[in-house]
C-alpha cells in the first residue's frame, strides 16, 4: 500500500455503555460504514503523484507536498468544493454533475451584487467536505463533478446575456451533466429555463423558491429580475400550470406579477401556507404541480425565501421567510422525489453579505440537493437505484 491514511486510536478506559444515538443518527452512523473509500483513496494518490509526496517531517504519508485534493480546507484554487476546472466545455459531459456560473446583476432592482455570486459561493463551498452525515451521502464515492467556470456575460447587455446563459445551459444539459447554476440574479431564471426547454420534446415544470413572484413581464421598462417566470412561461412547452412558488409573501411582490399568476394559473403557497400543512405535505403538493404532464423539473431557489436574518446578502430581503431547516427539508423531499432537470441559485449578493451566510446557505441548497439526488438513485443518470 503506498499510503496509510491515519485512524484515530481507539481510546482507553471503562468499558463503554452501548450507543444511545437517536434513530437518525443512528441510522447515518451504520450507513457511513457502507459508503467506500475509493474516490477519497484515488484523490491521496492523484495528490502524492502530481503534489509530490510531503517532506520528511511529515508522518502522515497520505499529505502531498502541495494541496491537491480536499485538505486543507483553506488552501487551494475555489472551484466549487474543488471539482477540477473544466477548460474545454465540450468535456463537461464526461462529469456526472457541472457547475456553471451565471454572473449578472444588471436585472437587479436595488441592490446589486449578485454579478459576484459565483465567486461568493464557489469560495464558502471550500468549508465543505463531500460526506453529510444525516443525508449518508459521500458525494466523492458517487459522482463526479466539475465545474466548467463562468459564462460570459454582458453587463451592460440583459438580452445577451440571456442568449449566452441560455447557450451555455442548453450546452451542459445536452452533454448530459446535471448543470448546477451559480447566479446572477434572478432574470437568469428565463435563460436558464429556455436553455433546459429546448431540448425537451415534452413539457417543463418549475419549482420556484422565492418569496417576490416574479411573473410580471416588465419591470421599470424592461425584463429584469422581476420578470423571468412571465417570459419562461411565454415559451411554448414551459405551462404557468406548472410553475410552483413557494415562500412568496411580504411587502414587495409588486401587484402587477400577482395579477398575471392569477390569469395564468401559477400555484402560489406561502411560508404559512407551507408550515400549517407542513413541510411534506407542502413538497408533495409542488411535485404535484410541477410534474403534472411534465418530461422535467427546473429547481429554481432564490436565497431570499429564506428569512432575512439568515441571507443579508441578497438584493431584496424580506423578514418572515423561511427557516434555514424548513427549506433544506423541502429541497431535500423535492430531489429526493424525482429526478430534477438542473438546479440555480439566484440572488446571493457578496459584497451586502455578512461573515459570507449568504453564500453558505446557497452552497448546503446545492450539496443537499446533490446529496438527495444520489442516496435516491437519480444521479448519476442511468443508475438503477
Ligand atoms: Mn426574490
Amino acid at each position: 500500500m503506498p499510503f496509510a491514511p491515519s485512524h484515530p486510536v481507539p481510546h482507553e478506559g471503562p468499558p463503554r455503555r452501548g450507543p444511545r444515538h437517536g434513530p437518525e443518527a443512528a441510522r447515518a452512523v451504520e450507513i457511513e460504514r457502507t459508503l467506500g473509500h475509493a474516490g477519497r483513496d484515488a484523490e491521496i494518490a492523484r495528490g502524492l503523484e502530481m503534489g509530490l509526496p510531503g517532506a520528511d517531517s511529515i508522518v502522515d504519508r497520505t499529505i502531498p507536498t502541495f494541496s491537491r485534493g480536499e485538505l486543507p480546507h483553506f488552501a487551494g484554487i475555489p472551484t466549487f468544493m474543488k471539482a477540477p476546472f473544466v477548460e474545454d466545455v465540450r468535456r463537461c459531459g464526461e462529469y456526472d454533475v457541472a457547475i456553471v456560473g451565471a454572473p449578472f446583476d444588471g436585472g437587479t432592482t436595488y441592490r446589486p451584487g449578485t454579478r459576484f455570486g459565483p465567486k461568493g459561493i464557489r469560495d464558502i463551498s471550500l468549508l465543505y467536505g463531500p460526506y453529510s452525515f444525516e443525508l449518508g451521502v459521500d458525494l466523492r464515492e458517487s459522482i463526479t463533478m466539475c465545474d466548467v467556470g463562468d459564462v460570459f456575460t454582458i453587463p451592460a447587455n440583459i438580452e445577451k446575456t440571456f442568449d449566452q446563459i441560455t447557450k451555455a445551459v442548453s450546452h451542459v444539459y445536452a452533454s448530459g451533466a446535471f448543470p448546477v447554476v451559480l447566479g446572477g440574479d434572478h432574470s437568469i431564471g428565463y435563460p436558464t429555463s429556455r436553455g433546459v426547454a429546448e431540448n425537451l420534446d415534452g413539457k417543463l415544470g418549475i419549482i420556484h423558491f422565492d418569496r417576490h413572484v416574479d411573473t410580471q413581464e416588465t419591470d421599470l421598462d424592461e425584463r429584469m429580475h422581476t420578470t423571468p417566470w412571465f417570459h419562461a412561461t411565454d415559451l411554448p412547452n414551459v405551462p404557468p400550470e406548472n410553475l410552483v412558488q413557494i415562500g412568496i409573501g411580504g411587502w414587495q411582490a409588486p401587484r402587477p406579477g400577482v395579477e398575471v399568476g392569477r390569469d395564468r394559473g401559477t400555484t402560489i403557497m406561502t411560508v404559512t401556507d407551507c408550515v400549517e400543512m407542513g413541510i411534506e405535505a407542502a413538497a408533495e403538493r409542488a411535485l404535484e404541480v410541477a410534474w403534472d404532464g411534465a418530461d422535467a423539473v427546473w429547481l429554481s431557489f432564490d436565497v431570499d425565501c429564506l428569512d432575512a436574518a439568515f441571507v443579508p446578502g441578497t438584493g431584496w430581503p424580506e423578514p418572515g421567510g423561511f427557516l434555514p431547516r424548513e427549506v433544506l427539508k423541502f429541497i431535500q423531499l423535492i430531489a429526493d422525489a424525482r429526478p430534477l432537470a438542473g438546479i440555480e441559485i439566484v440572488e446571493c449578493s457578496p459584497p451586502y453579505d455578512n461573515a459570507e451566510i449568504t453564500a453558505l446557505i446557497a452552497c448546503r441548497v446545492i450539496c443537499d440537493t446533490l446529496g438527495c439526488l444520489v442516496r435516491s438513485g437519480h444521479l448519476p443518470k442511468g443508475r438503477v437505484s
